[in-house]
């Protein structure tokens, strides 16, 4: 049986007493081959589910290790800033921790679901009067003010969880030449080449990928090279102006031979419902920026054919359900009797 991300790549983890590890055996997420847009876009595309965590997205496997080293050093209690899946992902493990969770989100500016989410698993939810950037400086103040462990990125623990999701690539179809994956505060990509280069340093891989990062193009302070005051994008997850991991992020596309561009919130729709109509992969909006990003290399034909490519899909599409519903949708309606649906499929038949 899968154990979770730590004891499964136990070498890689700062952890030794097993006794302490809080997990909800997250990892082994599904690496699943997109046969019909590889064919599309003339390459050979993967998709790293990562939606399909405990808590629907990436982050568990960083919350993970976070909150099992919070444990082992006696926290008092926990806090993040998130635009959602991280105050998800910290409601869920402290609540099995048995840790108080101090969750600060930008009023209104997160996808219902992952509120719901936080409701559920009895965090205490603080609505921030500013985005994201504003309501981590505020975590910052707090947590040394107070003495609380900050579940952020900042936290290293989370970066080191989270390069398993590169081993776990590398494990079931080698080393991939490009990895395309969504920027927000820029620690996922860093994580995954971390996680990446200690499996080449170790000999479990003879050659890198190219490190291919998106922000959205409302809230890409990278690209831009300057703080963005006022991030916006329909991709909330990722709309942050000053990310946490600015630097380690840089040099993982520069070391790499990648590199981290933007893509407009039209190209990530128009990716999401790509993704889910033509494979069946519902990921959420800024999940689709990885595939966004493909889209737009692969047009501009920077990807060479037939390569190795994997999409990292952060988080699961059910989280935000309005997005999906502001779209044109279709509905039909039918009577009972069949009134409706009868003379629909006569007109197919
Ligand atoms: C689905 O939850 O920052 O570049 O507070 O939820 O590592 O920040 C979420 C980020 C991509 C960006 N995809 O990853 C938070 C938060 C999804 C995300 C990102 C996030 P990073």
């Amino acid at each position: 049986m899968w154990r979770g991300i730590i004891e499964e790549y136990m070498e890689y983890m700062p952890i030794s007493d097993k006794s302490r590890i809080i997990t909800m055996l997250e990892g082994n997420t599904p690496l699943i081959y997109a046969a019909n847009i590889s064919k599309d876009l003339g390459v050979e595309l993967y998709f790293k589910y990562d939606g399909l965590n405990p808590t629907g997205s990436f982050k568990d496997r960083g919350m993970t290790l976070a909150i099992s080293k919070a444990v082992e050093e006696g926290a008092k209690a926990v806090v993040c800033a998130s635009t959602g899946n991280t105050s998800a992902s910290c409601a869920a493990y402290a609540a099995k921790a048995g840790f108080k969770a101090i969750v600060l989100i930008p009023d209104g500016k997160i996808a219902k679901g992952k509120l719901a989410q936080a409701v559920a698993y009895g965090a205490n939810i603080f609505a921030v009067d500013g985005n994201f950037d504003a309501a981590l400086r505020l975590v910052k103040e707090m947590a040394s003010r107070f003495g609380l462990t900050i579940v952020n990125s900042l936290n290293p623990y989370r970066l080191i969880g989270q390069k398993s999701g590169a081993f776990e690539i590398c494990d079931v179809i080698g080393c991939p030449e490009y990895v395309f994956i969504p920027v927000g505060n820029a620690g996922n990509i860093s994580a995954y080449w971390m996680g990446f280069k200690e499996y080449y340093e170790n000999g479990r891989i003879d050659t890198l990928p190219h490190m291919m990062g998106f922000q959205a193009a409302g809230a890409a302070p990278i690209v831009e090279g300057r703080v963005i005051e006022n991030p916006e994008t329909i991709a909330t997850a990722i709309r942050i102006g000053n990310p946490v991991s600015w630097d380690k992020a840089v040099n993982a596309a520069r070391e790499s031979g990648g590199e981290i561009d933007k893509v407009t919130d039209e190209e990530i729709l128009s990716a999401y419902r790509y993704m889910a109509s033509s494979e069946g992969i519902f990921a959420e909006p800024a999940s689709s920026a990885s595939l966004a990003g493909l889209i737009k290399k692969a047009e501009n034909g920077v990807i060479p054919k037939n390569s190795k490519v994997v999409c990292i899909l952060t988080g699961n599409g059910l989280k935000d359900p309005d997005t999906v519903m502001g779209l044109q949708i279709d509905i039909k309606h039918t009577s009972d009797n069949g009134e409706g649906i009868i003379e629909y499929l006569e007109g197919i038949a």
